[in-house]
């Protein structure tokens, strides 16, 4: 048989082996049958077909990470933002093309029943989804890796936009069961919280401390299967969710308290039921510390478990064989955990148990906004976790002594480094918790990591020079580019082969075809065909009529005032301004379209989705704007609305004021998309300009050298009103009734949040300059060729912000783990 043949009746063979098992699985698992069957479970019936493979691979894979008995890293994380992952584990299982063709012969369309699958939407937004292109990678470069997190009950708000108006509807995804989890009761741990603690002296006049908890809670692990591109290394990400304890409330039930043990079983249950849907912010809730230690704990217990069936007591070989990555500070009291774990369970001694847990622990950073830095009242520690407040105290008390000796007699530099701030209220600092205990603190981009060292941590820095690093964040391509953009990717694979999503550097070759004219057209014929999927999805979701010949102009992220969508807001209601002056005013007609959640006690930034809605309501429908311009808000923005729009877009919009954005990852998946980026220089839009050179990027505004110049001469918002007409005309309005008939000073706020109290965003003094800039990208989209080379240099560039680069970097500056390649 030839070659071809032959792999033409594997596929045959492979297509025919899904179709069989789809239709087994409609019919056995569901009992229903091909006539019957709607797109739900056609979708379920498919999801139980790839986890067949799915599992096949986990087997092998703990099997040969059992017997290898390997160093892994553990990633810790509050949040995993996973999306969908039937079309992932497709690509990755490279099971894609024969489940199409499978259920094409069965009548039933892929495309449609993957809209059957609600996201997984456990994280806010970049953060979380960091955690999940992370555990692609990990599992794609064949890395024994382990996510560990929380299985909330409902994940982020569902958005409704009511009346222009954000509304929260809450999310369940797990309300018709979730194919891909498998549920673990053979490792349930349990947690204890609350009570006090207990010295005794042993006979050798040793402290013990025992710690007697008012409360014990279980958690019950689920299993999420992380399949690596290529189907090789398929790992876990466990989450746990909360239980009622089933012994623990005896007492009160003899007592004949059923209806006070309900109440306990209730609060147990109440820790792993929400997502806290503030990011950037620090909430200081009581719930969520519990949540936080919760799954610190579990999973603590979880690998210790694990390590004994290797190595029984003894500890020597811990921190070689684990490392444990801390996701921010979130699940930084696993700290003290392992530190409670080593010293009262094991009966190490101090220096021992804290050799092994500094050997054991890194942090990464992902934020400088003073707000969202996590503190503690100590108060609440100690009620929730008596013991372990007693422990950071012990750290930080030896910490102390280590800055006496570097600063003698030096007491603002240990007010400055202590664990613990004094004042009214004694609060704990995590994030000093976490360099302390760590033998590694990253920050997520260069300028990031720079600034860590520079204003956020520099005695640290000075104490232990090694210590903080830079690891520059990345995405995976597999979901990003060719799950997403199919059309690109194939004619991607056609000019320069198909192995781009493992080796992204590859697709720099498309940089010599930059010029070609045919290249440029086919280029630009797939991204018109993606804006016309996504103008239909528009249409239907909003009702808006967009055209696809349009620059479509994409801002999508949470709504933060430091993101600066009122900055883009400001800007296109002097575009509307000029266009109403200036009825030749001339302009590239453009969509705006926006995507953002915002958290639900911000006020502001809940306003100012608000305000682009009102805007967007009477641009979208006032004739003598002739539709040059319109504004689209699309509601309840998630990874699966993210899917569709950045294969649309013309025009990303990465606008926040320099400094504040740590690193941004939306920035790298637009890019690689082929869409040109506006934006500061900030976070990762530096090294996105560095990789595709200035000529193909608009950057505009102040630097992070020029923010600081400017704070310290002291900003004057004042002075830009004045001075500048359009920006007074345009603030102006926002204070009558034109966006908001009846409702004089419905958008009052957002003026004033710019001119009063001296905006620590800055939007005004970058309102000129960003002006200019899109006066430019409306210049350049007048020459399609010329902007048809900058889109394709763009994805040509992006190589470097693969998140397998990111892992790689982990791997040899931070967790130095090997691969361990699943036969
Ligand atoms: C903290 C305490 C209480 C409740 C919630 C939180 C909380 C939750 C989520 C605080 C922060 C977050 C999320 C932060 C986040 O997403 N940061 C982003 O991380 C990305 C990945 O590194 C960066 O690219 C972004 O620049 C950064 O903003």
């Amino acid at each position: 048989m030839s070659r071809t043949t032959k792999e033409k009746n594997v596929s045959m063979s492979s297509k025919n082996v899904i179709k069989e098992a789809i239709v087994r699985h409609l019919h056995c698992s569901l009992g229903t049958d091909e006539n019957k069957a709607n797109n739900h479970a056609w979708w379920k019936a498919t999801c139980a077909s790839v986890q067949e493979h799915v599992l096949e691979g986990l087997r092998k894979t703990q099997k040969s990470h059992y017997f290898n008995d390997t160093r892994a890293v553990h990633y810790f994380s509050a949040e995993f933002l996973m999306g969908r992952l039937m079309s992932n584990n497709l690509h990755n299982l490279g099971l894609f093309e024969h489940t199409d063709q499978a259920l094409k012969e069965l009548g039933v369309n892929l495309t449609d029943i993957m809209e059957e699958e609600p996201d997984m939407a456990l994280g806010n937004g970049g953060l979380g989804r960091l955690a999940a292109c992370f555990i692609d990678s990990l599992a794609t470069l064949d890395l024994p890796a382990v996510g560990y997190g929380l299985h909330y009950e409902h994940g982020l708000f569902r958005q409704e936009i009511k009346n222009g108006e954000q509304i929260e509807r809450p999310d369940s995804w797990r309300d018709y069961g979730n194919p891909w989890e498998i549920c673990r009761p053979e490792s349930i741990q349990e947690i204890s919280l609350f009570g006090y603690v207990e010295t005794k002296y042993g006979e050798n006049g040793k402290i013990q401390k025992e710690w007697h908890p008012g409360m014990i809670v279980k958690g019950l692990p689920w299993d999420i299967p992380v399949v690596g591109y290529g189907g090789k290394t398929v790992n876990v990400l466990r989450l746990w969710q909360s239980q009622a304890s089933r012994y623990f409330n005896w007492d009160v039930f003899n007592a004949g308290g059923y209806v006070d043990a309900q109440k306990e079983n209730v609060q147990a249950e109440t820790i792993s039921k929400v997502l806290y849907p503030n990011d950037e912010t620090e909430a200081g809730k009581e719930l969520r510390l519990i949540q936080q230690y919760f799954f610190s704990s579990c999973s603590l217990k979880d690998i210790i478990r694990r390590y004994k069936r290797a190595h029984g007591d003894d500890w020597s070989a811990f921190s070689a064989q684990v490392v444990i990555q801390l996701n921010d500070t979130h699940p930084a009291i696993a700290i003290p955990e392992l530190m409670r774990i080593l010293l009262d369970r094991a009966e190490l001694d101090w220096d021992s148990a804290w050799a092994i847990s500094t050997k054991t622990f890194a942090y990464t950073n992902h934020t400088l906004l003073p707000e969202a830095l996590e503190k503690w009242p100590a108060r609440m520690i100690e009620k929730i976790l008596p013991r372990h407040l007693e422990i950071i105290y012990e750290i930080n008390h030896r910490f102390m002594a280590q800055v006496e000796q570097v600063w003698p007699g030096d007491d603002k530099v240990k007010q400055k480094l202590s664990i613990i701030e004094e004042g009214d209220e004694k609060m704990v600092r995590m994030g000093n918790l976490s360099v302390i205990g760590s033998f590694a603190v990253n920050g997520v981009a260069e300028i990031h990591s720079a600034l860590v060292k520079k204003n956020l941590f520099p005695e640290f820095d000075k104490m232990w020079p090694e210590k903080l690093t830079n690891v520059t964040n990345g995405i995976t391509p597999r979901r990003w580019l060719k799950a997403c953009n199919p059309k690109l990717s194939s004619l991607i694979s056609e000019k320069i082969g198909d192995d781009w999503p493992l080796h992204l550097e590859k697709l720099n070759e498309l940089s010599q075809h930059a010029d070609n004219l045919k290249f440029q057209k086919q280029f630009m014929k797939i991204k018109h065909e993606n804006k016309v999927d996504l103008a239909k999805e528009v249409l239907a979701l909003t009702g808006i009529k967009i055209n696809p010949k349009a620059i479509f102009d994409v801002q999508i992220k949470r709504l933060h005032e430091y993101k600066r969508q009122h900055l883009n807001l400001l800007h296109i209601m002097a575009l509307y301004r000029r266009l109403l002056e200036n009825p030749d005013y001339q302009m590239q007609p453009r969509v705006f379209l926006f995507g953002a959640k915002a958290a639900p006690g911000y006020k502001l930034a809940k306003d100012i989705i608000y305000a682009i809605n009102q805007v967007a309501e009477k641009i979208n429908n006032d004739k003598r704007v002739n539709d040059k311009i319109k504004v689209v808000f699309l509601p309840n923005y998630r990874v699966s609305l993210a899917e569709k729009m950045i294969p649309a877009a013309d025009v990303s919009e990465q606008i926040s004021t320099a400094g504040k954005e740590a690193s941004g990852t939306g920035n790298m998946k637009l890019s690689l998309n082929g869409a040109l980026t506006v934006g500061t220089l900030d976070g990762a839009n530096i090294e996105i300009a560095e990789e595709v050179g200035d000529e193909n990027i608009f950057i505009f505004g102040l630097t992070v050298d020029e923010v600081h110049q400017l704070d310290e001469k002291g900003y004057k918002p004042f002075d830009y009103y004045y001075q500048n007409s359009e920006i007074k005309a345009v603030l102006d309005w926002l204070e009558t009734d034109y966006f908001t008939p009846g409702k004089p000073g419905a958008l009052a706020s957002i003026k004033r949040s710019l001119l009063e109290g001296g905006d620590p965003y800055k939007v005004l003094a970058d309102f000129e300059s960003y002006s200019a800039a899109q006066s430019l990208v409306d210049k350049a989209y007048g020459d399609k060729s010329a902007w048809a080379k900058m889109a394709i240099l763009n994805t040509a560039r992006m190589g470097k912000f693969t998140s397998d680069r990111s892992i790689q970097d982990y791997v040899q500056k931070i967790w130095k783990l090997d691969k361990c390649v699943v036969e």
